[in-house]
């Protein structure tokens, strides 16, 4: 393997921001990697160009792991997410180049499979139960065997999570955030009732999970935790904000429904206490978000020590570049638990050409060398990015909430 030649970002918009690093050798192999970080995109596409890539130009594209001690332990400022998500699109990058140059899919590098194929769940969402339970059904059909389940709160004029577009779902919209209704009292009421049908409906063999997008109390989630438990959940997703990791003590003192959380980490530093307390089920850390394939494997052989398994966070504001190298990673790693997966758009597929499909509930990355997903560069070119925000939300009353 030779040295980099050549970097740039790559930012397109084929229904949403993607932002996509190219890292191109002497000898003319190109890996990349998913910069994508939603709603704040333009603040890593200039880190990269500014911060990273001079620094990259004439490297050795093979020593991955000096490469990330150089970005990480080299750099004044350590951690956050536009940092990690840089460190991490180099990273994957690197992964795909290596796996190239080797002439394998980025699964075998990390140790062959340790299993057939990745557990998926997809998003299914209704304005009221019954148009939720039907939503289920659907994606049952379509071969999922764990669906995540989120229902219109009656009395809010509209939900997080729900929307009418039933396939392609994406939340972020105007440029400036638009503004949502919330209340925790509503919701509560509501949440038992919907997965108390669905398991009426359709049994308990299908796995169902729930996210509850960082909203409750610690003593509130602990309520909706047990009130759920009757139901079996896979788990209940970001009960609370987890920057106060001790409240988490507090749900688990109440309830046996798993929890999983980190879609918003960065660091192995942010999992630390949660994953050495046994307070968490699934860690839901990315290759994009988290520092890339490199740091992620960290994360989750601290969390294999601690019976915690993998969640990777899989919504559509990951490019295909990240799902390809998550089911690498997800079909390799010994504590793999579970792969969320929001279809793309068609646009957006065709923008990213990729070897990963699913099949009958499971996803599989392919056997293409590196992790199998690449970029049309000329048609990326026709979707320029245009900014779009995720909406923030208020109580009844008009306080500020949580995201
Ligand atoms: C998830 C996430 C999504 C977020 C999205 C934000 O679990 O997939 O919480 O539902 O809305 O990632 O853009
Ligand atoms: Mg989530």
């Amino acid at each position: 393997m030779s040295r980099i030649a050549e970097a740039r970002v790559i930012a397109t918009c084929p229904g949403r921001n993607f932002i996509t690093l190219k890292v191109v050798t002497e000898d003319g192999l190109h890996g990349l990697g998913d910069a994508t970080l939603n709603g704040r995109e333009m603040a890593v596409f200039s880190y990269l160009n500014d911060h990273v890539i001079p620094t990259l130009i004439g490297r050795d594209a093979a020593r991955i792991e000096d490469t990330w001690q150089y970005l990480y332990r080299g750099a004044y400022w350590r951690r956050g997410p536009v940092t990690m998500t840089a460190i991490g699109a180099v990273d994957t990058a690197l992964w795909d180049l290596k796996a190239k140059a080797a002439g394998m899919p980025l699964y075998q590098l990390l140790g062959g499979r340790s299993r057939d194929g990745v557990l998926c769940y997809g998003h299914a969402n209704g304005e009221d139960v019954a148009a939720t339970v039907e939503e289920v059904g659907r994606y049952l059909k379509l071969g999922y065997k764990a669906v995540r389940a989120q229902c219109g709160v009656p009395g809010l004029p509209s939900t997080y999570g729900v929307s009418k577009d039933k396939m392609f779902y994406e939340p972020a919209g105007a440029a400036v955030p638009e503004e949502n209704v919330w209340s925790s009292e509503k919701y509560l009421n509501s949440v038992p009732e919907l997965f108390s049908a669905l398991r009426k409906e359709y049994g308990f063999t299908p796995h169902l999970l729930h996210d509850v997008h960082h909203r409750l109390t610690p003593i509130e989630a602990g309520r909706l935790g047990k009130a759920l438990e009757p139901y079996a959940l896979f788990w209940m997703e970001d009960p609370t904000p987890a920057e106060n990791q001790e409240s988490f003590r507090l749900i688990r003192s109440h309830t046996t429904t798993p929890l999983a959380v980190g879609e918003i980490f960065n660091a192995i530093w942010d999992c630390k206490d949660l994953i050495e307390n046994q307070l968490i089920d699934y860690i839901r850390c990315t290759v994009t978000h988290a520092g890339g394939i490199t740091h992620l494997r960290q994360i989750a052989a601290l969390a294999a020590l601690h019976q915690v398994r993998t969640g990777c966070h899989g919504a559509t504001d990951l490019s295909p570049v990240s799902m390809g190298a998550a089911l690498h990673f997800d079909l390799s790693v010994p504590n793999f638990g579970i792969q969320e997966y929001m279809r793309h758009t068609p646009e957006t597929d065709a923008v990213f050409p990729r070897a990963w499909r699913f099949d009958n509930g499971y996803l599989h990355p392919g056997e293409a060398p590196g992790h199998g997903v690449d970029i049309n560069e000329a048609l990326a070119a026709e979707h320029p990015y245009r900014p779009a925000s995720l909406p923030v939300n208020r109580l009844e009353d008009g306080t500020l909430w949580h995201w």
